[in-house]
């Protein structure tokens, strides 16, 4: 028996591409038929995933590809640049095969050993790849359309690495992205035209329109008979229809639309007509199809009419085509089995491996206090700018970052610095800059995007929370290393419902993300630059108040200084409360406690510095130490990471407290304009202070 893990190769274009050989056609066939088989058998019992009874199947899901494996693998076979890239959704398998990933370890997959693409974390069908000198399949979403934006910074990167970084090996690489008809309505596929479309950048959009999405049909995601007819007049994107069934049409068509994206030919999305032979899932029969529907997509199998078109223009007979199938279908019981009992399970202990990268040694200098004090924006500012002169892959972009230097003047000057390839204003789409940045990370880009304000990082929400779990679902396989720079908090002015969020914790909550949320410049600087320079995304919250604020200006910290995550900072020694705080919290506190030392009653203040990882030592140590604790943030209350601080104090610092442990938060409702119910709303000094009043005669 071959070893089909390692004989597994990816399909190559034909040798004589004007007019493919019989070999080449029947490589593409072959393939079809393993992944035909593969999806058949796991139909099977045995493998069949079962409700009434899990322990029967050896599967928990089955998404079938029939119908779609054709065209899918002639794109495959044509994906053959070392840094191509490609985006994929969950029926994307039939591609896969075609690019290298073995039937083996699609099983693996699916039956979630850890010789599948996650390690057995992921639905199967939820696929990675990277092989070296090949192409690399992006991490997949399991949300439907979030394979666009990623494949964009994918695309961006190339053309970032040929024209600014002049690495001749990037010339003639694209991006290619896989999706359905239905995620043609989500935000994720226009914010990818919105983007490629204007920059001209080497992208191929392959839509699979098997006419449903799950059961609804396509005339609820469209306006015209199908996307195609509605993209007619979008400018800078060259568009071709075609079906699946008919080979000799299919292969001329991706051949040309492929290297036309290699050659500057800009943007193409191809319309691929092709049969749904099978529900959505395994447990869908399809009862909203109607039987002439239903005959109607059988009669139009593309795998059929590949044999078809074989016997026909090649000559192949039938007793060549069902030795074909025969040999794959055994070719795929092989595999199921080799899968099943060699593919390996994971230990309890690797549940929660690789959500971050190994910690890495920081080596840490004291900050300069000498000099002029300079404001956290100026900081931020001149810490860009020098990581930007070491590191020619750090990217800046966003809304007005560019031209302007943005509504902070965070980015003020850099682009003029450094040219509009690294330093660019952005579509107004926060899910085009999150998603792109996740394509440029794994590219190997240093992506710096920012958010205007973190409300409106909201329609970024899904690549944010992708992005954090990228590590975790590859199984340690890829990673993400992005900083997103986020405005938050309230500003001289006061606030807003809009500009003025916080909301730490919603991204706290999220598995996989780095938080850091200085409370001054040296502490910006050095916070930005060693998540610059780490392997994990980090979410970088700015307090708009502190940006010009006098109390957070310090003197520039240094050029090589750098700060860990999840060391808190002692910025008041006392012994007879702690205040446990962060960003601005830690100035209304630090003023209350000047108060409070008026009348002889010493606070001290633990500011994090960052949220997560947090400095839970340095919390628990002090709680211990002085017994009465009060959590100040700016974020609501419900849920607020507050509530985390005070659930692990209370659980492993109990014996310690010589009082409850409170909490000093905004009210949990927006932020309002209005400055009485603004000063009502918000955790002042005032209520910072009456409260370390209460705590310290408890
Ligand atoms: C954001 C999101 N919404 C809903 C779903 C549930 N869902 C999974 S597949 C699917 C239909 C997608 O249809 P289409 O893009 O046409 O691809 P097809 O399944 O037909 O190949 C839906 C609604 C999801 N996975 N992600």
């Amino acid at each position: 028996m071959p070893n089909y893990k390692q004989d597994w190769q990816p399909l190559t274009r034909p040798t004589t591409p004007d007019a493919p050989e019989a070999g080449w056609w029947l490589s593409i066939y072959e393939r079809a038929w393993v992944s035909r088989a593969m999806d058949e058998l796991e139909l099977t019992k045995g493998y069949k995933p079962s409700r009434e009874n899990p322990a029967e199947g050896r599967l928990k899901f089955q998404f079938s590809a029939r119908g779609h494996e054709v065209p899918q693998l002639i794109a495959a076979a044509l994906l053959d640049h070392p840094h191509d890239g490609a985006g994929v959704y969950y029926r994307s398998r039939p591609f896969m095969l075609g690019i290298g990933l073995s039937p083996f370890e699609c099983f693996a997959s699916v039956m979630h050993k850890t010789a599948g693409v996650s390690g057995g974390r992921d639905i199967g069908v939820v696929f990675n790849h990277k092989q070296p000198g090949g192409v690399t399949v992006l991490p997949a979403s399991g949300d439907v359309g979030a394979q666009y934006t990623p494949a964009v910074g994918w695309a961006q990167s190339i053309a970032y690495r040929t024209s600014r970084m002049q690495q001749r090996d990037w010339d003639g690489a694209i991006a290619l992205t896989l999706g359905g008809d239905g995620s043609t309505a989500t935000n994720g596929f226009w914010a990818a035209l919105n983007i490629i479309t204007p920059h001209n950048y080497p992208m191929v959009i392959m839509i699979e329109d098997n006419a449903y999405a799950l059961t609804v049909p396509l005339r609820y995601q469209t306006s015209g008979r199908t996307v195609i007819d509605n993209l007619a007049s979008f400018t800078g994107l060259s568009l071709t229809t075609v079906d699946g069934w008919k080979p000799q049409a299919l292969y001329p068509l991706l051949r040309d639309s492929l290297a036309a994206a290699r050659d500057n030919g800009g943007p193409q999305l191809i319309h691929v007509r092709v049969p749904r032979l099978t529900g959505h899932n395994f447990q869908d029969s399809q009862p909203y199809k109607s039987k002439q529907e239903l005959e109607q997509d059988m009669a139009r199998d593309p795998l059929a009419a590949l044999a078809g078109y074989l016997r026909d223009e090649y000559g192949v007979n039938d007793v060549q085509l069902s030795d074909i199938e025969a040999a794959m279908r055994e070719q795929a019981r092989f595999a199921a089995e080799a899968a099943w009992e060699q593919g390996g399970e994971p230990g309890p202990e690797d549940a929660t491996r690789h959500l971050f990268a190994p910690p890495a040694a920081i080596k840490q200098t004291a900050p300069n206090s000498e000099g002029q004090r300079v404001t956290m924006q100026a900081a931020i500012n001149t810490c860009l700018a020098e990581e930007m002169e070491r590191d020619k892959t750090i990217l800046v972009f966003g809304e007005d970052v560019g031209r302007s230097g943005g509504v902070h003047r965070v980015t003020d000057g850099l682009q003029s610095r450094f040219g509009e390839e690294r330093v660019f204003d952005t579509s107004l789409s926060e899910e085009g800059i999150v998603g792109r940045a996740v394509g440029m990370a794994v590219n190997g880009l240093r992506p710096v995007p920012e958010i205007q304000f973190r409300k409106y990082a909201d329609p970024a929400h899904e690549q944010i929370t992708d992005a954090g779990t990228l590590r975790w679902r590859t199984n340690g396989r890829f990673s993400a290393p992005l900083v997103l720079r986020m405005p938050v908090g309230y500003q001289r002015m006061g606030g807003d419902p809009w500009h003025a969020v916080c909301g730490e914790a919603v991204f706290a909550h999220l598995p996989g993300w780095q938080i850091a949320y200085p409370s001054n410049a040296a502490d910006a600087v050095g916070l930005l630059r060693t998540a610059l320079r780490g392997d994990d995304p980090v979410l970088f919250l700015e307090h708009r108040y502190l940006y010009e604020h006098a109390a957070a200006r310090r003197p520039y910290p240094g050029t090589d200084y750098l700060l860990p995550f999840g060391k808190a900072a002692t910025v008041r020694a006392g012994h007879d409360a702690l205040v446990v705080t962060w960003g601005d919290g830690v100035h209304r506190a630090a003023e209350a406690a000047a108060l409070l030392a008026e009348g002889g009653q010493e606070v001290e203040i633990l500011d994090l510095r960052t949220i997560v990882p947090y400095d839970k030592e340095a919390v628990l140590e002090a709680v211990q130490r002085i017994g009465k604790a009060l959590i100040v943030h700016e974020d609501n209350r419900t849920c607020g990471f507050g509530a985390e601080l005070a659930a692990v104090i209370a659980g492993e610092a109990f014996s310690y407290l010589d009082a409850p442990v409170w909490r000093v938060t905004a009210e949990d409702v927006p932020v309002p304009c209005n400055d009485i119910l603004f000063e009502a709303m918000m955790p002042t000094t005032r209520k910072v202070h009456d409260k370390l009043v209460e705590l310290l005669a408890f």
